[in-house]
């Protein structure tokens, strides 16, 4: 079989940390006297920590000194950290186990690419490190989702090129990172917000192994 690239992003494709990005998120923004909700919160999903964090001040219309900007994010990372901190395999979303065990079996490259500068620290927790030939996180780029940089890194790492990659995506700024790096779009999650993607699956138990078997065929 031919041997191609599969990208996942981390948050909201492989485990529902998203909620837990949403209500650290939340907690933040009623502190300083902004409105969020989940119409915002769409708005943050694969987008960095620093970027979220602008993008809610923008919001608000407020301003704040480099040393109170610092401080808010990492009390927002704390607090999502306090939330994770009892993670478990039992966290890992609805087939995507059976998802990489398939791709395994056909000897396919499996990449992250993930927004999260604490992909690491969850992908040990959920004992899938292993799995994954490359992990690409926050740590590794300069620009965050829609930008390509992570996609197009996690290509060159897998050693195939952006044609014959897949990527998983469950926000909209991934699903526009992945279509400008020239990649196939698997979005995860509604399709009258993930309307970029080439395809939209509610989840992972709605992909068939034969619809994995078109895409490596491709
Ligand atoms: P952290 P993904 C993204 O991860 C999340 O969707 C986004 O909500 C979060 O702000 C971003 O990671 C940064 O995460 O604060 O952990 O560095 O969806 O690209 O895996
Ligand atoms: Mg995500």
């Amino acid at each position: 079989m031919n041997r191609k690239g599969f990208i996942f992003d981390l948050d909201g494709v492989i485990v529902d940390t998203a909620k837990y990005h949403y209500l650290a998120w939340k907690k933040l923004s009623e502190s300083i006297g902004i409105y969020f909700d989940e119409f915002q919160n769409e708005q943050l999903k694969g987008v960095s920590r620093i970027n979220s964090l602008e993008k809610i001040l923008g919001w608000g219309n407020k301003e704040l000194s480099r040393d109170k900007f610092m401080e808010l994010l990492a009390r927002k990372n704390n607090d999502y950290l306090d939330y994770i901190s009892n993670m478990t395999r039992s966290e890992i979303l609805p087939d995507v186990v059976r998802i990489i065990s398939f791709l395994k079996d056909t000897d396919q490259s499996i990449a992250l690419g993930s927004s999260s500068r604490n992909a690491r620290i969850i992908l040990k927790k959920l004992k899938l490190i292993k799995d994954f030939d490359a992990v690409v996180d926050g740590n590794n780029v300069s620009e965050s989702k829609p930008n390509p940089e992570v996609f197009l890194l996690a290509a060159e790492e897998l050693n195939v090129t952006p044609q014959d990659c897949v990527v998983f995506e469950d926000s909209i700024a991934g699903v526009k990172a992945a279509n400008e790096a020239g990649m196939m779009s698997i979005g995860i999650g509604d399709e009258k917000v993930l309307k970029e993607a080439d395809y939209v699956f509610t989840d992972f138990t709605k992909i068939s192994n034969q619809f994995m078997t078109e895409l490596i065929t491709k």
